[in-house]
């Protein structure tokens, strides 16, 4: 339907007595009139200026309910299911080398509820080598080989706590479109600032007793460096996927990863201070396989 025959369809639906709409627009316009002194027939312009809009904005309404009816349409994305009788676990160890890393004193003079908290003794964080010489905080996560695989994103929370003046945990892992809740368990505030290159950079202060926050990443990034921007020694690493393939290694320097399709992949190890390492492995399946990173300290 072009303009001019909407424009007759409009005029019909109005009536004949187009004099009276005339009418009401000129009514409106009379203390306008008055004031600005503009001619009598400006109300008549406002009038068809009014029908021009009418039927040329009814053209790309229609348009625009196009792809809405569409959007609906779609169909749910379809996600990679794992099938469990075929399923392979990776295990392994991440090991440290070379001289003990030095207890660095962390200065939380700044503020004394952080001092408080650490009883005037915190110590810096950035390697945690484990007492059967192991690492701590090492993030291992299948690097390549999921290519053109949709995973599904899991519904709970991952939680990233400021407690003792530290982010705990230091290293976590998430999911893309996954909900990273955010609390403060110190008597302080605190401010969480993700230095997020791919995704985009956010930060927020949470006060003394401040409900959670929830954020999400959208696009895989690994790592996000944390920072808190009141307290300069806190520091964070977020390892975002769009995979649930990763682990954070604990206390024993061990990881598991389970419910892995088979195939070929490379594993990562990333470790804040000593970089990345990388290992292909194939995985058979049902398999479980032991895959070792070493770390030799600087
Ligand atoms: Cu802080």
């Amino acid at each position: 339907m072009n303009r001019s025959t909407l424009f007759i369809e409009f005029v019909k639906k109005l009536g004949t007595d187009l004099s009276a709409v005339i009418q009401v627009v000129e009514e409106a316009m009379a203390p306008m009139q008055a004031r600005l002194s503009v001619p009598n027939f400006f109300p008549l312009l406002i009038f068809c200026g009014a029908i021009a809009i009418l039927t040329g904005c009814s053209q790309p309404a229609t348009k625009e309910a196009q792809p809405k009816a569409t959007a609906k349409q779609e169909a749910p994305p379809t996600y990679f299911k794992v099938d469990p009788s075929t399923a392979a676990t990776l295990t392994g160890s991440v090991r440290y080398t070379g001289p003990r890393p030095a207890r660095k004193r962390i200065d939380m003079s700044g503020d004394p509820a952080c001092v408080e908290a650490h009883h005037g003794r915190a110590y810096d964080e950035s390697i945690v080598e484990n007492r059967n010489r192991t690492l701590a905080n090492v993030f291992v996560y299948i690097k390549s080989g999921l290519e053109g695989k949709k995973f599904e994103t899991p519904k709970t929370p991952v939680t990233i706590d400021q407690q003792g003046c530290w982010f705990r945990p230091r290293v976590l892992g998430i999911q893309t479109g996954q909900t990273l809740q955010v609390t403060n368990s110190d008597p302080v505030t605190h401010n969480i600032h993700p230095l997020a290159e791919v995704n985009r950079e956010w930060n927020h202060s949470q006060g003394q007793g401040d409900p959670p926050i929830s954020r999400r990443f959208v696009k895989p990034e690994v790592m996000i460096r944390v920072k808190c921007n009141i307290h300069s020694w806190m520091h964070a690493f977020i390892g975002v996927l769009d995979h649930p393939y990763f682990a954070v290694t604990g206390e024993d320097g061990t990881f598991e990863i389970h419910n892995v399709p088979p195939g070929d992949y490379v594993l990562a190890a990333w470790q804040e201070e000593l970089g990345t390492q990388e290992q292909k492995i194939s995985v058979a399946p049902s398999g479980k396989i032991e895959t070792n990173f070493t770390f030799k300290g600087k």
